[in-house]
C-alpha cells in the first residue's frame, strides 16, 4: 500500500486518486485510526449513500471525503450527529459566501432547491459504550450535466452560483470544521444545535409529504426536535419521524 498519511494538527490526512469508497476505505482501516484521520479521494467507484444508495462520484474536482471519531455516548446520539454535520457545513458555506445553502432534514445540503452535498453517517463497531464511526461527506463543485441522466432527483454544482473558491482551501475548512464538531458534540450533545436547524431548514414551514417505505405520510415541515427527529405537523399536532429510511419530498 503506497498511500502517504499525513499528519495534522488533530488526526492525519490521505489523499487517494481512485477509491471504492472513501468510508469504505477507514472502515477497512480501522483498527490502525486515530479520532480525526481523513481519508479524501478524487473518484470513487463505489460511492454510497443511505440504505444502498449510490453516490455519483465522478472525476472532475467534486468533495469526497470522511472522517474517522470514536466517543462513549453510545449509538443513541447519533441521528443528532449527523443532522449537526449537515448544519455546520451548510454555516460553513454560508460562511465562505454562499448565502443560498440551506439543509434538507435528515442529511443533505441544499443549494437553488437542488441536492450539492450528501452526508453519511456509518457505525463500524461499539465495544461496551465506545462506538466507532466514520462521517462521510460528497460535494458536487463541477460535475459534468450528463450526470443527471443517473441521478433521480434535482442536483447542483457548487461553482454554478458564480463565487469561486479553491477545492483545497474548501477540503480544509471543512476538516477543521467536522473536527470542530465533533469536539463541541463530545462536550455539549446536540441540544446546542437544534435551535440552529430551523433558519437553514428549506423546507421549514412548507407542505411535505414522507415515503416510509411505500407509505406515504403528508404533513407541514416544522423543524426538528431535540434528537433530531423531524417534526412533521398533521391536522393540528406535531408528530416525531426519525426512522432510518425515510424520504422527504414537498407535497
Ligand atoms: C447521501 O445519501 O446523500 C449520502 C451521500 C454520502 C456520499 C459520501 S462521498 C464520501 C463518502 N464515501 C461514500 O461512499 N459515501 C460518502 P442519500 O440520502 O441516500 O442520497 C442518495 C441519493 O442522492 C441518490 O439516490 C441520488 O438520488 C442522489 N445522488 C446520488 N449522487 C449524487 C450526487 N453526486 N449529487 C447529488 N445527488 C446525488
Amino acid at each position: 500500500e503506497t498511500a502517504i498519511w499525513a499528519r495534522l494538527p488533530y488526526g492525519r490526512l490521505v489523499v487517494i486518486s481512485v477509491i471504492n469508497s472513501t468510508n469504505q476505505y477507514l472502515i477497512d482501516r480501522i483498527g490502525i485510526l486515530e479520532p480525526g484521520d481523513v481519508c479524501t479521494a478524487e473518484y470513487q467507484t463505489q460511492g454510497r449513500g443511505r440504505r444502498g444508495r449510490k453516490w455519483l462520484s465522478p472525476f472532475g474536482k467534486n468533495i469526497y471525503l470522511s472522517i474517522y471519531w470514536r466517543f462513549e455516548q453510545g449509538q443513541s446520539a447519533t441521528s443528532g450527529l449527523s443532522i449537526m454535520v449537515g448544519i455546520v457545513i451548510a454555516e460553513m458555506l454560508q460562511r465562505l459566501g454562499f448565502e443560498g445553502v440551506r439543509v434538507k432534514w435528515p442529511n443533505d445540503i441544499y443549494l437553488n432547491n437542488s441536492k450539492l452535498a450528501g452526508i453519511l453517517l456509518e457505525i463500524t463497531g461499539q465495544v461496551g459504550n465506545v462506538i466507532h464511526f466514520v462521517i462521510g461527506v460528497g460535494m458536487n463543485l463541477n460535475m459534468p450535466g450528463s450526470a443527471s441522466d443517473m441521478i433521480d432527483q434535482d442536483w447542483i454544482n457548487l461553482q454554478e452560483v458564480g463565487i469561486t473558491i479553491d477545492r483545497n482551501a474548501l477540503v480544509a475548512e471543512l476538516i477543521n470544521t467536522l473536527r470542530q464538531t465533533l469536539q463541541q458534540f463530545e462536550r455539549d450533545g446536540f441540544a446546542p444545535f437544534v435551535n440552529r436547524w430551523q433558519s437553514l431548514d428549506n423546507f421549514y414551514n412548507c407542505p411535505v409529504k414522507l415515503i416510509i417505505g411505500n407509505q406515504e405520510i403528508r404533513g407541514i415541515s416544522s423543524g426538528i426536535n431535540t434528537n433530531g427527529a423531524l417534526l412533521l405537523e398533521q391536522d393540528g399536532e406535531y408528530h416525531a419521524y426519525s426512522d432510518g429510511d425515510i424520504s422527504l419530498r414537498l407535497a
